[in-house]
C-alpha cells in the first residue's frame, strides 16, 4: 500500500489546525501509520528541502520550520501521495482551490500550513528522513472493504 509523508507547519500548528488537517485525511478514508509533535533541527529542516537550497527563499523557510513545532505523520493509502497533494491544494494558498486545506485557511505562500510529498519516491526518502521503522505502525483499518472494492 502506498505511503505519503505530511508535515503540519510550525503556522498550522499555532492556529490549531492539526485536528482539522487529520480530519480530513482521515474522512477521505486514508490510515494514519505515523504521528509526533517535533521540534526540528536546522539539520533536519536544511536535509528536508535540500531541492531548494539554491532558491532564495531557503533560509527563511528553513527558520520557520524550526521555529516552532510541526506535526510529522505518514498516511497509507491507495493513490495517497497525489490524492493527499489535491486535499493540500497548490502551493499559493490565494491560488489554491477553495476546499483544499491550502485553500480554505491560507494567504500567503510563506504561511501555507502544511507539506505534502510529491510523488512517491519523493515520499519514500521523506518517510525515512522524518521517521524510524519503529516509529511507524503498520495496521490493518477494520472499514478497509468498506472504502476499497
Ligand atoms: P509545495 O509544498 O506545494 O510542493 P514547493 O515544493 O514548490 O511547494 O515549495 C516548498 C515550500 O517552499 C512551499 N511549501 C513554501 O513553503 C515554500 N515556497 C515555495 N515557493 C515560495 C516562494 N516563492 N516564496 C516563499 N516560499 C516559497
Amino acid at each position: 500500500m502506498e505511503r505519503t509523508f505530511l508535515m503540519i507547519k510550525p503556522d498550522g500548528v499555532q492556529r490549531n489546525l492539526v485536528g482539522e488537517v487529520i480530519k480530513r485525511l482521515e474522512n477521505k478514508g486514508f490510515t494514519l501509520v505515523g504521528l509526533k509533535l517535533m521540534a526540528v533541527s536546522r539539520e533536519l529542516a536544511e536535509k528536508h528541502y535540500d531541492v531548494h537550497k539554491e532558491r532564495p527563499f531557503f533560509g527563511s523557510l528553513v527558520e520557520f520550520i524550526i521555529s516552532s513545532p510541526v506535526v510529522a505523520m505518514v498516511w497509507e493509502g491507495q493513490g495517497v501521495v497525489a490524492s493527499a497533494r489535491k486535499i493540500i491544494g497548490g502551493t499559493n494558498p490565494l491560488e489554491s482551490d477553495p476546499g483544499t486545506i491550502r485553500g480554505d485557511y491560507g494567504i500567503d505562500i510563506g504561511r501555507n500550513l502544511i507539506h505534502g510529498s510529491d510523488a512517491i519516491e519523493t515520499a519514500t526518502r521523506e518517510i525515512s528522513l522524518w521517521f524510524e521503522d519503529g516509529e511507524l505502525c503498520s495496521w490493518e483499518n477494520t472499514m478497509k472493504t468498506w472504502l476499497y472494492e
